[in-house]
């Protein structure tokens, strides 16, 4: 359902107003919004052959949502169908598809279109963007490609030697049969404590080598019986009400991640019970009790990891690794477990995406330069200095490790949409954000970052970028970056009006 995009090799250029990059909930969404205007004059290029974009493509055994299913959609499309509590891959994959064809921009996508580079052309005023699948000329681009899509992969000694099957969790194999074989997890973050539990009774061995033992809270999921489906379905307001009541329990945690440790404290101790319920061997129990404090790494959610980790035929491995050989893998006190396949789960790239090395701005200079540079800083998320008429969804300091990016993804659209609009409307050429009012954020922002558990927790995690900022969460209550997002606000951006814009 692509449009007919010219060949790459016929060398046209396709001009249009708004490039939005990325097709999972963000980028999406800022499809659908920008189409509820009346707007027309956009496209979406999406490397995958779909939409959807993590749960598009993470697709491994257990693959399923840490969010709530009513809180983890959109408030537009709420989706009374919802199997479960927390919903599994197939489920949200198919719903977001769902979302997409209700509101008709499939047609809008050209699909195969890997974004090689992004330039601002500073003769046209445009950014000129280059793909896989044709060159493009736009206005505005809207980057869209998310904070968890480029695997990052295990810089491990001998790793490109091992002969078996290897696979990051998010590039699953689904040709490779691990019937009966022996294999190698590493990682035990939030995608290792779903697939270590789906594969453990299959396999004939697993190793699962954790570097980190991270904290483990029980999963309160369980399917909607009949009458709370109906219940979703037909009583007005019942979803609405299930969905605040979610946000509201989840938004308190903020307190103790942000400002005062003593509202962890329950939580901590239901992690421990979890812990001395679920495992029975002692020294096992030691090896998966964390040693640093609660919150200071995303929280994870399970009620089959530990009695994965507690069967005779999974191992937990916590002695480093020294190197992987073609058929084992070798730890640091010398023992080497021999192996048939490897699965890494050892997370993204965040803070150093490889997708910032292709955007080149204002000076020439590569996203990745600047942010290499100052850090992943950004103007509420949205806009970074020297990169005009470019907005970010899932920009800096937007994440969260309690509650829904939905609402968050939410927030930003109100911003970028009415960022468009108000470039329409007012006939403006280009929109850069000023370098002060980004210094001043950032430099609040930073200061209130200070207390929180991510910096003073004792961990080390992708929250943190090359020079130790937090740069990837947002350190407040949500409904806080909801009220700064409401509205574009032109005046913290220097503008050019369209007259005077080169073309
Ligand atoms: O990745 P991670 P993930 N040698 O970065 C280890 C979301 N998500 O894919 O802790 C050995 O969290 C690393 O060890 P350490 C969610 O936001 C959500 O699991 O750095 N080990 C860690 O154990 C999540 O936070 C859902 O010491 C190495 C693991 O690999 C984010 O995605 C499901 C290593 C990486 O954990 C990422 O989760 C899945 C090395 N060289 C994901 N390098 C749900 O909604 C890394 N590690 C449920």
């Amino acid at each position: 359902m692509s449009l007919p995009v010219t060949d790459k090799s016929a060398a046209a250029t396709t001009t249009v107003g708004t490039l939005i990059i990325g097709s999972g909930f963000a980028g999406l969404g800022a499809a659908i919004k920008l189409a509820q205007q009346g707007k027309t004059d956009f496209l979406v290029l999406e490397r995958g052959n779909d939409v959807g974009g993590t749960w598009r493509d993470n697709t491994y055994p257990g693959a399923a949502c840490d969010v709530p299913s009513h809180l983890y959609s959109y408030s537009f499309a709420l989706n009374p169908d919802w199997t479960r509590s927390f919903s599994k891959q197939p489920e949200i994959r198919a719903y977001i598809e769902s979302v997409a064809r209700k509101y008709k921009v499939y047609d809008k996508h050209v699909f195969g279109a890997a974004v090689e580079r992004a330039r601002w052309n500073a003769d046209t005023s445009r950014w000129d963007v280059d793909t896989t699948k044709g060159n493009f000329t736009a206005k505005i681009v809207v980057s869209a490609v998310g904070a968890l899509a480029e695997p990052n992969l295990p810089d491990i000694k001998g790793i490109e030697d091992f002969q078996g099957e290897v696979f990051h969790s998010a590039q699953w194999n689904h040709d490779a049969d691990l019937t009966g074989k022996r294999v190698a997890v590493i990682g035990t973050g939030a995608s290792s404590i779903q697939i270590v539990p789906a594969i453990a009774e299959k396999v004939s061995h697993l190793d699962v080598y954790q570097r980190t033992a991270p904290w483990v809270l029980p999963r309160a999921d369980r399917e909607y019986t009949k009458i709370e489906r109906f219940a979703f379905k037909h009583v007005p307001g019942f979803q609405r009400l299930s969905r605040a009541g979610i946000y509201a329990t989840r938004e308190t945690q903020v307190i103790g991640l942000t400002k005062s440790r003593m509202f962890m404290k329950p939580i901590e101790l239901a992690a421990r019970r979890h812990i001395a319920t679920l495992i029975k061997d002692k020294s096992l129990r030691e090896k998966v009790t964390p040693n640093f404090q609660i919150g200071c790494k995303r929280m994870l959610i399970s009620n089959n990891y530990y009695p994965a980790l507690d069967r005779p035929n999974v191992d937990l491995v916590t002695d480093g690794i020294a190197e992987v050989r073609a058929g084992s893998i070798v730890t640091k006190d010398g023992t080497e477990r021999p192996i048939d396949a490897l699965v890494v789960a050892t997370g993204f790239h965040v803070t150093d995406s490889p997708t910032f090395q292709g955007i080149f701005g204002k000076d020439g200079r590569s996203l990745a330069d600047v942010f290499d540079e100052r850090g992943q800083q950004g103007y509420k998320g949205a806009s970074v200095a020297g990169f005009p008429n470019m907005f970010f969804l899932v920009g800096p300091n937007t994440g969260l490790g309690h509650t829904s990016m939905v609402f968050m993804i939410e927030s930003q659209l109100n911003y970028v949409i009415d960022a468009i609009d108000t470039i329409d409307k007012h006939d403006i050429g280009t929109v850069e954000v000023r370098r002060d009012v980004q210094d001043q954020y950032n430099a609040d922002l930073q200061k209130r970052m200070s207390t929180t558990v991510w910096m003073n927790g004792g961990c080390a995690s992708w929250y943190l970028d090359k020079h130790g900022n937090n740069t990837t969460l947002w350190p407040g209550f949500t409904f806080d970056f909801r009220r700064i997002t409401k509205q574009f606000d032109l005046d913290a951006y220097d503008s050019v009006p369209t007259a005077d814009a080169s073309s």
